[in-house]
């Protein structure tokens, strides 16, 4: 038996396996961590993200602010440039969506004009997307993996969690949101890779 063959199990929902499997990756069961550079250690008392960008005034939120916002639950399949994907991860955070209201509560509504965010972490990191992108009902502000706090390796105590693109995508140790007017690329999408990333039409590196 091959070892894709077991990891297969059918899906809760019954779609087929092979339906949620992007072109060109493989199933993992474990939880492959994907770093450039060293894991920085951050307290949930440190934790701040700044959002700034558009606005003329940026604001920080704390993790206590967070903790104020709704939460929410998500189960979704996650995908790895680096060809692993891992089906049925459960997180918990609060949506973007859900974390926008609160900017616009202390900010004012976000202007028409902000067609891009960059994410930022910790460390310097970057990664760029449409708005849109992260609009999603199941784009987290995540904060737990698996019902337990998410762990430093993984991004904690806060990360992006964007399932719909490869996870580079995916800022862990999120620290700063800048809303843009225009886009600009950001770490890895300097260095070669997709601007998009979708792993349906293999956007992995750009020509
Ligand atoms: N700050 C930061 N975020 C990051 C990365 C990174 O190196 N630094 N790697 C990205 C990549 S390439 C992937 S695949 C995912 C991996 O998340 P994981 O280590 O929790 O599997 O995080 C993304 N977010
Ligand atoms: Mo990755």
């Amino acid at each position: 038996m091959s070892l894709f063959d077991r990891f297969r199990r059918p899906s809760p929902d019954g779609t087929s396996l092979d339906a949620r499997i992007p072109p060109g990756q493989t199933l993992t069961k474990g939880f492959p961590v994907l770093t450039y550079g060293p894991t920085p250690i951050v307290f949930p008392e440190k934790w701040a993200c700044r959002v700034w960008g558009i606005y003329e005034t940026g604001v920080v939120f704390t993790w206590a602010d967070l903790q104020a916002m709704p939460r929410t639950k998500v189960h979704c399949d996650i995908h790895c440039v680096t060809r692993w994907s891992k089906l049925d991860t459960d997180w918990e955070g609060v949506r973007f969506s859900d974390f926008l209201k609160a900017v616009e509560a202390r900010l004012g509504p976000l202007p028409a004009s902000v067609t891009h965010v960059m994410q930022h972490s910790f460390g310097g990191y970057t990664t760029n997307t449409p708005l849109s992108y992260l609009m999603d009902d199941n784009v987290l502000l995540a904060t737990t993996f698996d019902g337990q706090p998410l762990e430093a390796e993984h991004g904690g105590p806060v990360r992006m969690m964007l399932p719909r693109y490869y996870f580079w995508k995916s800022a862990k140790w999120l620290n700063g949101i800048e809303f843009m007017s225009a886009d600009r690329p950001g770490f890895w999408e300097r260095y070669g890779y997709h601007n998009n990333g979708d792993p349906w039409k293999e956007e992995r590196f750009s020509e």
